[in-house]
């Protein structure tokens, strides 16, 4: 701390956390927050945050970015481009997927993320590591030492050719994340059901991007989301299930927890903004193809329960499940490709929306009072950061936590629109939806990296963060 005092005083705004909000003015030295009080004189930098809200930045631990394909389509964002995105939506930190290839040491995968990352990252990242080759090796060694290093967290897969864990794998990952105390998160999504009708559909003639929802049906998910939750159950450890889509697979979850199993939720925008009429595009055309994720999204009574559930605690963390392909894309690398043309089976699957993620969750839940700001905070910032392990370094406006802070403005109303974007995807799903209530600037380590539109720093200064055991501090369901 200088003569001058704090290197940074917010002034005036509004602090929200997960529990509280109250106007006061927060100090800053050495990119960590110092004090927070009624009052606080000097400030090296001064910002007046007078009607704006003062949030812990968001942490979206749910993204992809430079993932691998292995079928000539490309990512549409590496580490820059994706990182950019995020502050530029209100974000501090990451967590994209470090995917182990089927013959691939874990260790390996973790070293060429690494790489892919190194000097990138606008925001500070973590990686969730992918596990698609669960041998001895992997469960023995290999992930043991990961997790006393610091990456605590992995995804498996219940479908996808490249990636699917069958039941025996399943429950030698649970058994292996028990042992570690690291946290498993589950793709669930039944894959033999899927590849059923997945053929009915194509022989039928039912191939445009639209039938991705009818063969990524939500009784696949239902029936997947059970069967990890019994897993976990037998081998006794808590699991997360991703990106829930709907009421069935949330009913299994409530099924869950009822009984006292830890198992954690997570839903993402497009399944409270989409539907899968969205897949229809204009008239079962290919634009159906921008919507193309999985789980798909559902319909308007899915939507109201994903509401309920995120009012009510079913849902832990709210995410984006950034996963963004281009639509044209050069030379086939894109969704709009000649196989993709010939079935909706080769639709690469995934939209993006890390800079959107909050923007949405705030003006349909927030600015609409589905859900309060408290909440928003917690789903948004807070659950993450606890959940996996980087809690109250991150997700908290308390002294000693990273000075990690967005400034949102709760009035400001202005529609999404790609030119507005900093994704590398030349399209979002969400255009043209009108939102009141956008981040105005993304302060990290107490440096502003994004305000009024613009990325104000020069350089890419995001850090990797090594995270502590999952779980310690969240608390029990
Ligand atoms: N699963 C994800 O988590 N993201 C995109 C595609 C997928 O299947
Ligand atoms: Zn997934
Ligand atoms: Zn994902």
């Amino acid at each position: 701390m200088s003569a001058a005092g704090p290197d940074l005083v917010i002034r005036g705004g509004t602090i929200v956390t997960a529990s509280d909000r109250f106007v006061a003015d927060l100090a800053v030295t050495d990119g960590k927050i110092t004090q927070i009080a009624r009052r606080i004189e000097g400030g090296h930098e001064q910002i007046d945050a007078t009607g704006l809200l003062v949030l812990p930045g968001g942490i979206d631990a749910h993204v992809h970015l430079a993932q691998e394909q292995g079928d000539g389509t490309v990512m549409a964002d590496d580490f820059s481009s994706g990182t950019r995105s995020a502050i530029a939506g209100g974000n501090t930190v990451v967590m994209p997927f470090a995917l182990q290839r089927r013959g691939q040491s874990l260790r390996q995968a973790v070293q060429d993320y690494h790489a892919l990352a190194e000097g990138k990252c606008w925001s500070d990242v973590s990686f969730h590591m992918i596990i698609t080759d669960p041998t001895p090796q992997v469960l023995g060694q290999e992930l043991p030492a990961l997790v006393r290093e610091g990456y605590t967290s992995f995804k498996v897969f219940m479908t996808y050719d490249d990636m699917v864990l069958n039941d025996a794998e399943l429950l030698e990952v649970f058994d292996a994340s028990r042992r570690e105390g690291a946290l498993v998160m589950v793709h669930a999504e039944g894959h033999d059901a899927i590849k059923f009708m997945t053929r009915k559909l194509e022989e039928r003639g039912q191939t445009a991007p639209y039938f991705h929802a009818e063969a990524h049906a939500q009784i696949a998910e239902r029936e997947a989301t059970h069967r990890a939750i019994s897993h976990a159950q037998l081998v006794d450890v808590p699991i997360v299930i991703v990106h829930v889509s709907g009421r069935e697979p949330m009913e299994q979850i409530q099924w869950a927890r009822r009984r006292g199993l830890r198992v954690f939720a997570e839903t993402c925008p497009q399944y409270i903004a989409l539907t899968a009429d969205d897949l229809k595009g204009l008239n079962m055309d290919f634009e159906g193809a921008k919507y193309v994720c999985s789980p798909p999204p559902r319909d308007s009574d899915s939507q109201a329960a994903i509401w309920q559930g995120l009012r009510d605690g079913t849902f832990d963390i709210f995410s984006s499940d950034h996963c963004p392909f281009y639509f044209q894309g050069e030379q086939g690398t894109g969704k709009d490709n000649a196989r993709a043309r010939t079935s909706f089976k080769w639709v690469p699957n995934g939209i993006p929306g890390v800079e959107t993620r909050l923007p949405l969750l705030f003006s349909e839940g927030v600015s609409k009072g589905r859900i309060s700001l408290e909440r928003f905070v917690a789903l948004t910032s807070t659950n993450p950061a606890k959940l996996y392990g980087l809690y109250p370094q991150k997700g908290a406006l308390v002294i000693g936590a990273d000075a990690d802070i967005t400034l949102w403005d709760p009035e400001r109303t202005a529609p999404i629109m790609q030119e507005s974007l900093h994704h590398g995807a030349d399209y979002t799903p969400f255009e043209g939806r009108m939102i009141t209530g956008w981040p105005v600037r993304t302060i990290l380590a107490g440096r502003t990296v994004f305000q009024g539109g613009e990325i104000v720093e020069p350089e890419a200064k995001g850090r990797y963060l090594l995270r502590g055991k999952p779980l310690e501090v969240m608390p029990p369901i």
